[in-house]
């Protein structure tokens, strides 16, 4: 549906419209951007300018389909998701632009002409970094799949100044350099210094009388700052749909104190805005909460605040009374680090609207869903009551009420269980008193989700069984998707054009199910062969970028296994080096007959704080630096540390990759997202029954997938029944040999200390059982090497991967919560139609 006069409204430069989509049109405005923007000839334009250039040119486009949809969603009254996320992991925005716009062949042309080459323009963008890994890139998957199953959504977060940071490699250890991707200017975002909130902190809580002479409670704030939105639009594949990201920036209210200035103290005088932009300053570096860090509560009631707030000015303005909130919005928490804003929008209801608690409790209540990612104890969240004294009087009296008003409930519900009642308190009793904020998160949401089959059943029947009991219906199971624009048509173009041709058509960019037509080919001698070259060709990519970064050299013929993901012991990269230390001594003692040559090829970050996790990539470099020098071996197999893995990188590791690990615990890992991206890619996977791996193996056929290990149920049964992991160390001659090795000092110089407090751990408590499913992974790699050696074998399991993976796009997913979470229907934006096309 456009607007009448929406085409007199486009802006005009010369003949083009700054939106056509034609090659004529590209060349121009890129020239004119070039200029106007960048103030450059193209004879003299740095690379950076180049960016750009090409970058503004492509945001002119989306602003059109921006503008069109914020209109029509405003004028239609049209439901509305709100995803609340601490982070978004976006990756580059150019080239998933171009491709959603359709215009990614034409760009390439365009580019030609001009005499530049668009890969190296791609190359230079600079990626947002603003999360640390699946929890922030599924928020960024479920942008663009919201887009592109035109759902009006708005994503609210926070724009950290700085985001993850950098890795780099030096002795084989970790060292951390800041990300300043702010630094050259971000073309994709539009400052709106007309839409800023006051947010408080602090103070205290106080009762008076309204002009009615009734009774309220009012918060009175010590400290107040302001967030400013920052706006990026995120477009939909091949849709008019544009949906709005919206990151909030924390400013002092007043930027510069004049009685200061004036009284002499010039240091003072800026602050207060000094402090209050630390709020959005970085992004906290860790894959699970940070316990006690006083600056993250304030972040998360920071950018909660700021979007509730944002939400009521949208609803008064748009539709009218508040009453209806619940009916315009719906409200989805991803993790419980958001989880303030169901208190955050009881108070606005409550003191600022001045409505009855029943009242603002229904509305609250119905507005809002959560999404559990993990059951790691360690990292569910819980803040101590005197924090939130000291920061959020008010927030805490409501919890309270709350708190007592749900306790009544489950009283009455459970007479006598006392027990119940304590396990279920928002408030957890102790030495010290907390605040537990997946409890809040539950009582305050009218649906709750995991993200994968098995999560979302040990969500519902053990980590919050006793809600379960309580609200079974409230209980649902969404499994995570990814966006195979951006994996399979960004990543891996060769393999995509050699899709569309075999099936005629690329409608299976937008619908993934349709990918099962390859199977029809999967017997096809030249379609395999094809389907081999695509592969080798992304190898050979990746030879020459890890030769050019890190100096390894890696052969293309060998099979690529790579486990690429943060580190964190549940995950296991130990079982990995483990096996990799096993191929290095069956080497040296000439036994290769169940080997076959293989590249060993691990990426992730460690957060800074993670003793253990920084110890493994220092021993898997320190493995590496011996065999990738040791002749007699490394014709056999090499080890490559891929320095700084974020999404720019990880999308040349998917499509390179033979062989995916997927390792963890059974029981620990919620879903796993990058399974899902390298099996898109053609990767066969090596894993455990754990988060999606579980529908990954039941999807492309248990024969297509190499399972090995404890089942979550076993492994829980071990604990429980005291699992003792020296005994495998003793019982296990290969297992004490390669753990012994690493002892000896072989990888460090003679050191025999440095890597004691990781195998100590290993053999004397070992929490993620990762001798117990030592001989079984190292039986299933032996498969693996089996299987690979017959190379039509492997293909045809390779192509039965991809045909068969199309449950795991996050269209589906999206499509999920709409019909059966949020309740919202899609609606179509109709495009502007072209003028000089
Ligand atoms: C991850 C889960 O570990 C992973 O299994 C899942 O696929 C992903 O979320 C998306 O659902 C999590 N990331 C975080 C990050 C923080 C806290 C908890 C989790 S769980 C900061």
């Amino acid at each position: 549906m456009s607007t009448p006069n929406s085409q007199e409204s486009v802006p005009r430069t010369g003949e083009h419209t700054r939106t056509g989509l034609s090659k004529a049109a590209l060349k121009q405005d890129f020239l004119d951007n070039l200029f106007y923007i960048q103030g450059r000839f193209r004879e003299v334009a740095s690379p950076h300018d180049l960016y750009m250039a090409a970058a503004f040119t492509t945001r002119d486009r989306l602003l059109k389909h921006w503008v069109e949809s914020a209109q029509v969603f405003k004028t239609s009254h049209a439901r509305t998701v709100c995803y609340l996320s601490a982070e978004y992991l976006l990756g580059p925005h150019l080239a998933t632009n171009l491709v959603n716009l359709g215009i990614m062949e034409t760009a390439h042309e365009a580019s030609k002409e001009l005499g530049l080459d668009l890969e190296a323009i791609l190359e230079e963008e600079e990626e947002p970094g603003l999360g640390n890994g699946g929890l922030g890139r599924l928020a960024a998957c479920f942008m663009e799949s919201l887009s592109t199953c035109q759902i009006p959504a708005i994503g609210y977060g926070i724009r950290y100044e700085f985001g993850i940071f950098d890795q780099a490699i030096e002795d084989g250890w970790q060292v951390e350099k800041t990300d300043n991707w702010l630094r050259n200017g971000n073309p994709w975002e539009i400052p709106r210094p007309r839409i800023r909130f006051a947010v408080g902190y602090g103070g205290y809580t106080e009762s008076y009388r309204d002009e009615r002479g009734q009774t309220r409670r009012r918060w009175q704030p010590a400290l107040v700052i302001n967030g400013m939105a920052y706006d990026t639009p995120i477009l939909g594949y091949r849709t008019a749909n544009a949906n709005l990201l919206r990151l909030w920036k924390a400013e002092a209210t007043c930027s510069f104190d004049f009685q200061a200035f004036n009284t002499g103290d010039y240091y003072g005088a800026v602050h207060a805005s000094i402090q209050a932009e630390t709020i959005s300053k970085v992004l906290y570096p860790n894959d699970e909460p940070e316990a006690g860090k006083e600056l993250r509560l304030k972040q998360q009631y920071f950018f909660v605040s700021c979007s509730v707030q944002d939400m009521i000015r949208l609803h008064l303005n748009t539709v009218g009374p508040l009453e209806t909130f619940a009916e315009k919005f719906v409200i989805q928490l991803n993790d419980t680090h958001p989880a303030l804003a169901v208190v955050e929008l009881m108070r606005l209801l409550l003191d600022e609207h001045a409505m009855s608690w029943e009242q603002a409790w229904d509305i609250t209540h119905r507005t809002f869903c959560y999404t559990n990612h993990t059951l790691l104890p360690e990292a569910l969240e819980t803040w101590s009551v005197s924090l939130f004294e000291r920061l959020l009087p008010r927030h805490l009296e409501l919890i309270y009420e709350i708190n007592r008003r749900f306790l009544d409930e489950v009283r009455m519900r459970f007479l006598g269980d006392e027990a119940r009642v304590w396990r279920m308190s928002l408030i957890a009793e102790g030495s010290e008193r907390r605040v537990r904020m997946a409890n809040l998160a539950v009582v305050g949401s009218r649906a709750v989700n995991g993200v994968a089959k098995l999560h979302s059943k040990l969500v519902k029947t053990m980590l919050f069984k006793d809600f379960a009991d309580l609200w079974p219906d409230r209980f649902h199971n969404v499994t995570n998707g990814v966006t195979p624009r951006r994996f399979m048509v960004v990543a891996n173009p060769r393999l995509s054009k050699l899709i569309t041709r075999t099936c005629g058509h690329d409608h299976w960019i937008r619908d993934l199910e349709l990918l099962r037509e390859l199977e029809a080919h999967v017997d096809d001698a030249g379609f395999q062969a094809e389907w081999r070259a695509v592969k080798y060709a992304a190898k050979r990519d990746l030879v020459e970028w890890m030769q050019q970064t890190t100096d390894i050299r890696l052969d293309p013929e060998s099979l690529f296994d790579v486990q690429a993901k943060r580190f964190h012991e549940y995950k296991r990269q130990h079982l990995k080096v483990l096996h990799v230390i096993r191929c290095y001594q069956q080497i040296k003692q000439g036994q290769t007959q169940d080997l076959v040559p293989r590249a060993f090829i691990f990426g992730g970050k460690a957060a800074p704080g993670y003793f253990m996790a920084k110890l493994m990539i220092k021993l898997i470099n320190a493995v590496g630096a011996v065999i990738n020098n040791d002749p007699q071996v490394n014709g056999w197999i090499r080890v490559a540390f891929l320095p700084n893995f974020n999404v720019k990188n990880s999308q040349r590791l998917y499509p390179a990759a033979d062989l995916s690990e997927q390792i963890s615990l059974a029981g620990k890992e919620a879903s796993g997202t990058g399974n899902m991206k390298f099996s898109m890619n053609g990767a066969l996977t090596i894993g455990t029954l754990d988060g999606a791996n579980v529908e990954i193996r039941e999807a492309v056929g248990a024969e297509n997938f190499f399972l090995f290990g404890m089942t979550a149920e076993e492994a829980l049964q071990r604990q429980i029944t005291g699992y003792r992991p020296w005994e495998f160390y003793q019982n296990d001659p290969e297992l004490k040999s390669d753990i012994d090795l690493i002892n000896s000092g072989l990888f460090s110089h003679g050191d025999t200390q440095l890597f004691r407090p990781l195998t100590d751990n290993l053999i004397n408590h070992d929490p993620f059982m990762v001798l117990a499913d030592y001989r079984a992974y190292l039986d299933c790699q032996k498969t693996v090497s089996d299987t690979y050696k017959d190379r039509e074998r492997w293909t045809r399991m390779s192509i039965f991967n991809v045909a068969r993976i199309g449950r795991f796009s996050s269209d589906r997913a999206i499509r999920e919560y709409a019909e059966h979470i949020w309740k919202v229907e899609p609606r179509v934006i109709d495009p502007v139609t072209e003028v000089d096309s």
